[in-house]
């Protein structure tokens, strides 16, 4: 990929990251009736930086199906609330015990501890409010509460993050490290992908290609992570780095090292854009999201 279609895909991310925000900002700027610390400690959570690459995926997910950016976009908010609870919850000392999150202190740091819970809890709940009323009919809003639920729930995020918790300090085969990244990362932008299929009015089996898609890539990304823990600098991530050996983790690159790992996301990257092969040209944003995945440094 030359500079020159990376700097138009930063400028094709930017856009929708700049589109999510206001949505966002204007959302949690009408919630009348919560306490006003509590507004603050959602905002400060959900505004302060973020990637927006799941409401990237649903958006151009819906587009590529025929939709439109105004029904898409408050499916892809919601995704980014329920991203935000789990992420607000894993610092919690509880989970992974961090202090950094996008660049500044985790909401428990800032607010304290009770105060994360509930904006997580908010957060999640928000969520669902959201998408109960998108799309065009009932039957399409049913099926993103239904979707996101499954992906959100105890077989993937949840049940994903308690098994990698209790995998912590004991030695994974590669094969139960893919399955607790696919359950606890890659699922989210799966059904990411999927909910925008069906908000963009997509064919059941566009449905089922999205989210193969969206699995492979969320896999890449996951093991991208371990990789970028190794190797990556605090100021980029916005995190800290060389968490996962600190807490005892099996990582990707420790269990078969930096070039299997890399080599393993190239083949997820280009399974990824495999399951969009009939998709032509409004699948594009989709694909290049995915070829800039293999070059990311936070
Ligand atoms: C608490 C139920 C519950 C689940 C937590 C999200 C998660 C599960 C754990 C986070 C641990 C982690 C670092 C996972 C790696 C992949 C990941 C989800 C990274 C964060 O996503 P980005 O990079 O974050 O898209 P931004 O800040 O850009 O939104």
């Amino acid at each position: 990929m030359g500079v020159e279609s990376n700097v138009a895909d930063r400028e094709l991310l930017a856009r929708v990251r700049t589109q999510v925000d206001r949505w966002l900002d204007e959302y949690t700027s009408r919630l009348t009736g919560t306490p006003p610390r509590m507004i603050e400690a959602i905002r400060y959570s959900l505004l302060g930086g973020g990637k927006r690459l799941r409401p990237a995926i649903v958006i151009w997910a819906a587009e590529a199906c025929g939709g439109t950016l105004a029904e898409a976009l408050p499916v892809g908010a919601a995704v980014e609330m329920l991203h935000t609870y789990s992420l607000v919850h894993d610092d919690l000392p509880a989970m992974d015990d961090d202090d950094l999150r996008r660049g500044q202190p985790t909401c428990h740091v800032r607010y304290g501890e009770a105060t994360a819970i509930l904006v997580g809890d908010a957060l999640l709940t928000m969520a669902f409010e959201v998408l109960g009323s998108v799309g065009r009919t009932g039957e399409i809003a049913a099926a993103c509460v239904r979707a996101l639920s499954r992906g959100a729930g105890p077989r993937f995020l949840i049940g994903g993050q308690f098994d990698d918790l209790a995998a912590e300090n004991r030695l994974l085969t590669i094969e139960d490290l893919e399955e607790i990244h696919l359950r606890k990362t890659a699922q989210l932008f799966g059904t990411s992908a999927e909910l925008g299929g069906w908000v963009g009015g997509g064919s059941a089996v566009q449905i089922e290609q999205l989210g193969a898609f969206g699995r492979r890539l969320g896999l890449a990304f996951q093991i991208q992570d371990d990789l970028l823990d190794v190797q990556g600098q605090e100021n980029h991530l916005g995190k800290r780095a060389q968490k996962d050996q600190t807490r005892g983790k099996s990582t990707y690159p420790a269990l078969v090292g930096i070039e299997a790992s890399q080599q393993r996301c190239r083949e997820l990257i280009e399974g990824a854009i495999g399951q969009l092969a009939d998709w032509g040209p409004p699948a594009d944003p989709l694909r290049r999201l995915a070829q800039g995945l293999m070059h990311r440094t936070h």
